[in-house]
């Protein structure tokens, strides 16, 4: 009831950052793209095997002296994998514990989510994905978040010819050339979210991603294609980043690049080891393992690393600051990672959590500086203070994301701002676009 929305709200607003003046406004009335780097993490950044570089176009974009590259962000996940990732960033909502959020409240919950606010601030919004529409019931929930188009299966047929045992049938060099295509017709300003896929589980490869890098050689199958499927998608990147270039809508947009998960799960800590070249791993290092790369870049943006932990809970609020959209009275669960006050609590789905101080991960301790172990009885009783109020934090943080999700509570929520979609109105179907 409306009634359970009113703590919740007193809760965000007593944790919600203030806009940096820095930042805020600077990238008004600007396009925004949203890449979305399928299973692709922080490690890869700078990586080399034999000496080459993997992602030599995401590092030259990482490095760029206009992008605002985060070393400490976090992916947020939990079973909903990219559909978790999808959650928080257009709505600043967590995914659910289990399942996922997308399919089970998406095609009936209230949402008021980033690309619905912004098209009734006349910008024009779409997504693209090379699978089919119904995979975690996109078509429905993009109706939920106010998405005017999504590009998916159907309006790809180029790629339907090409290896079709490789990341889910799509080709993301192919999928990118032909999204262009689509882009050029939206009226700005837009926001246009990419999915990629090819990079992803089990990392199967064709003759052409197999020549152009070698694979690693921990002798676990599934882990030595990581690098190719991944370098193959740096370069599908560093190709669509030249058309960015040539179009001209390089310099008028807001560009986010973000892995959206780990591509390499805990069960391969054998294989991890090698691949980040230690004896051994401990959850410390499995926690850093979840650091996937966000990138902003923008023409006007004063670039750097930025070591702010952070996760994909907080992007959409960053975003609305860089675009100086209002966002004092948002049920969105994340802080703006730019602002000067940015709590650095990162809450992980299953109540783990890394901070700049302690991670805590699969229930064990850790300095986050030294990597040494905590053991929680033997500690002081100011870390075991820092550590209880960091836990009560992370439980409430998730827990009232998941009230209001499960509560679908946002329908009880009337902004004189925001108008309820009307979700009859929104058509995906290629025959009606
Ligand atoms: C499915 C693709 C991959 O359409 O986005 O999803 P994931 O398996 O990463 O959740
Ligand atoms: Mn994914």
């Amino acid at each position: 009831t409306a009634a359970e929305l009113k703590p919740i709200q007193k809760w965000i607003n007593s944790h919600r950052a203030p806009a940096n003046v820095k930042y805020y406004g600077v990238e008004k009335g600007k396009n925004v793209f949203v890449f979305h780097l399928e299973s692709f993490q922080q490690f890869l950044i700078d990586y080399k095997v034999n000496g080459k570089e993997v992602t030599p176009n995401l590092n030259a974009f990482y490095h760029d002296q206009h992008t605002i590259s985060f070393d400490n962000f976090y992916n947020q996940v939990g079973q909903g994998k990219t559909s978790d990732a999808e959650t928080m960033l257009d709505n600043s909502l967590f995914g659910l514990p289990s399942g996922s959020a997308m399919v089970k409240y998406g095609t009936s919950n209230t949402f008021q989510s980033g690309p619905a606010i912004l098209s009734q601030m006349g910008y024009t919004t779409a997504a693209f994905h090379g699978d089919v529409p119904s995979f975690w019931n996109r078509n429905n929930t993009y109706k939920s978040w106010g998405y005017d188009y999504f590009f998916s299966k159907d309006f790809y047929p180029n790629s339907l010819k090409a290896d079709y045992n490789v990341g889910y049938g799509m080709l993301d060099k192919i999928f990118l050339k032909d999204s262009a295509k689509y882009i050029q017709q939206l009226p700005q300003p837009f926001y246009a979210k990419i999915i990629t896929v090819t990079n992803h589980y089990p990392y199967e490869t064709n003759k052409e991603i197999s020549n152009q890098f070698p694979a690693t050689t921990t002798g676990d199958k599934t882990v030595d294609h990581y690098v190719q499927t991944a370098h193959y998608l740096d370069t599908a990147f560093g190709e669509f980043l030249s058309w960015l270039k040539t179009s001209g809508l390089y310099n008028n947009s807001v560009i986010y690049v973000y892995g959206d998960h780990y591509g390499i799960s805990e069960n391969h800590q054998q294989a991890i080891a090698q691949l980040l070249k230690k004896s051994e791993i401990t959850n410390y290092d499995l926690a850093q393992f979840q650091k996937v790369p966000f990138m902003v870049h923008a023409s006007n943006l004063q670039g750097g690393i930025n070591h702010t932990y952070g996760g994909e809970i907080d992007v959409l609020p960053t975003l609305f600051d860089l675009l100086g959209i209002p966002s004092n009275d948002t049920i969105q669960f994340g802080n703006d990672l730019l602002s000067t006050s940015h709590r650095q609590i990162v809450s992980f789905r299953n109540g783990d959590f890394a901070t700049p101080t302690v991670i805590k991960m699969n229930g064990t301790y850790w300095h986050t500086a030294t990597g040494k172990a905590i053991k929680y009885k033997d500690a002081s009783k100011s870390m075991k203070a820092y550590i209880d109020a960091t836990q009560r934090y992370v439980d409430q943080q998730l827990d009232y994301s998941d009230e209001v999700v499960t509560g679908d509570l946002l329908r009880f929520y009337h902004r004189s701002d925001f108008k309820t979609l009307v979700k009859k109105d929104y058509n995906y179907t290629l025959k009606d676009s």
